[in-house]
């Protein structure tokens, strides 16, 4: 019981927390929730990956129906229940453990003041094997879009107190749909509107089972060294 109150109380308190500062981002709870009297919350995810990002002009990997779209491969090496994945712009440190995956874009913009409406998608590859993980079969995959996400109630505000960050849960975790299997997935990122996005933004995601293995990286050549695989000759 007083462990239930405990979280009762660091519940409540991040929710006076999240109004009195939007920037800042709490624990990344799972589709699982456990009831304290009229309160309810959700289990955290047991492992939490983040990515510190920048998004500009130009650096976008595609543009889908207008939208420029940029891209977080994912490794994932072993079945997953559920993974959570979410976006914030700007992006929020506070608060934040490693691991931290840092991106050279972010290190030169990291006092950036720019936000933008972020908009996520969650796609998978028809690439199962860590060898086929390659430039050229990652150029030539087929994607399918698994789930997608605009506006989470469940976000912190942006600077102009608008909740447009986002959030989305996919997996079986609560029996409704199928389960992650091993592969190479990615998470589209853009904005809401169509044409230039722009800021710096943290991605994150959860899993309820430990991850030994996961890689995340804004390139295929950064994710194969994470795999501990050898580089690829350039051609
Ligand atoms: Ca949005």
């Amino acid at each position: 019981m007083k462990k239930l109150i405990f979280v009762t109380a660091t519940f409540l308190f991040s929710l006076l927390y999240f109004h009195a500062d939007a920037q800042k981002i709490g624990t990344f709870g799972s589709s699982v929730t456990e009831s304290a009297g009229p309160v309810t919350i959700r289990i955290p995810y047991h492992d939490v990956i983040s990515y510190l990002g920048y998004a500009a002009e130009g650096t976008e990997d595609e543009t889908r129906d207008g939208k420029k779209f940029y891209y977080l491969y994912v490794w994932i090496p072993a079945y997953a229940p559920e993974l959570g994945v979410r976006m914030m712009s700007p992006a929020a440190k506070e608060g934040v453990k490693e691991p931290i995956i840092v991106s050279e874009a972010y290190k030169e913009h990291e006092d950036s003041k720019d936000f933008f409406d972020t908009y996520i998608t969650l796609e998978r590859s028809d690439i199962f094997n860590p060898e086929d993980v390659t430039e050229e079969n990652v150029n030539g995959a087929n994607w399918i879009i698994l789930d997608s996400n605009d506006d989470s109630r469940e976000m912190p505000k942006q600077p102009n107190r608008k909740k447009y960050n986002s959030l989305l849960r996919y997996g079986n975790l609560t029996g409704s749909s199928e389960a992650l299997i091993v592969g190479l997935y990615r998470i589209g990122f853009t904005s809401y509107k169509k044409g230039d996005v722009k800021g710096t933004f943290l991605a994150q995601i959860g899993s309820p089972v430990k991850l030994d293995g996961v890689a995340i990286a804004k390139t295929i050549e950064e994710l194969r060294k994470q795999m501990n695989l050898p580089e690829e000759e350039k051609k």
